[in-house]
């Protein structure tokens, strides 16, 4: 019973494979934890879905902002953007049940101390802040269907929830998702620096990664995330960040929870 924790795959379906014998993944017994962003810029986006989908209860992933764009797209709710390599997932005969598979993952899973989650976390939310608004967007994404996917990408196209009529529930949860499947630096009082991806030394005046803002909520939490490539990996005691950008041409890797061994496997096409 082994639990490892990848990075961003990116439709990098056969360099995961290469890591899986690597680790010597054994899916009768392991577990893994995907960081999300499965699909989108990478090679193969149709074949890591079906992998992960067909692995049932061995693997427990959330949710990331390509996942969120792939939805989005299925749904014609924006258009496709340079970079997109998801045809073949929108081609697929079997794209109703991968897409449906894709949109019932969480935003963020918590367990045994550890806190999963795409891009990171406000600051001051405490878990039981993170659990109810993880849980209400998740909510949405079930019984609101394409209008709240509609809601989340015009919101990642602004930046900003604009439209007056929108409940402060409903805003709130939006600025969640955003904060889930994105933030890399923010100011000290947790809003996103957006716009900014290079190394944490280049980050804009006042802003610092998320995690590292002073007071920290989450601090005794291990946070498990990825999206920021140019972060790399990063292992501290209650920090794993693992994207390191094998969509890029770059490696995948593998943290192990229990002792926090880390493997990794450079990009094959
Ligand atoms: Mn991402």
């Amino acid at each position: 019973m082994t639990t490892y924790a990848v990075g961003d795959l990116q439709g990098c379906y056969r360099t995961l494979q290469k890591l899986l014998k690597r680790i010597e993944f054994d899916p009768a017994n392991d577990t893994l934890w995907l960081v999300g962003d499965l699909v989108n810029r990478g090679p193969r986006s149709l074949d890591v879905l079906r992998w992960a989908r067909d692995l049932g209860d061995r693997i427990v992933a959330v949710l990331g902002n390509h996942d969120l764009h792939l939805l989005a797209r299925a749904e014609g709710l924006v258009e496709k953007r340079k970079g997109d390599t998801l045809d073949d997932v929108l081609k697929a005969k079997d794209r109703d049940d991968l897409l449906a598979w894709l949109r019932g993952l969480p935003f963020v899973h918590r367990e045994n101390g550890f806190l999963l989650v795409h891009a990171g976390l406000h600051p001051a939310w405490s878990v039981e802040t993170i659990d109810r608004l993880a849980r209400d967007a998740e909510a949405r994404m079930r019984s609101e269907g394409s209008a709240f996917l509609a809601k989340i990408a015009g919101r990642l196209k602004d930046g900003e929830a604009t439209e007056p009529s929108l409940s402060r529930d409903l805003v709130e949860t939006l600025r969640a998702v955003a904060t889930f499947t994105r933030i890399r630096t923010c100011h000290d009082d947790g809003t996103p620096c957006t716009g900014f991806s290079g190394p944490p030394r280049e980050a804009p005046p006042g802003c610092r990664p998320w995690f590292q803002v002073p007071g920290r909520r989450t601090a005794s939490e291990t946070v498990v995330f990825g999206h920021w490539s140019a972060l790399g990996l990063h292992v501290e005691a209650r920090l794993l960040a693992l994207d390191t950008g094998c969509v890029w041409g770059n490696d995948l890797s593998a943290v192990r929870l229990s002792d926090r061994m880390v493997f990794q496997q450079s990009f094959v096409d």
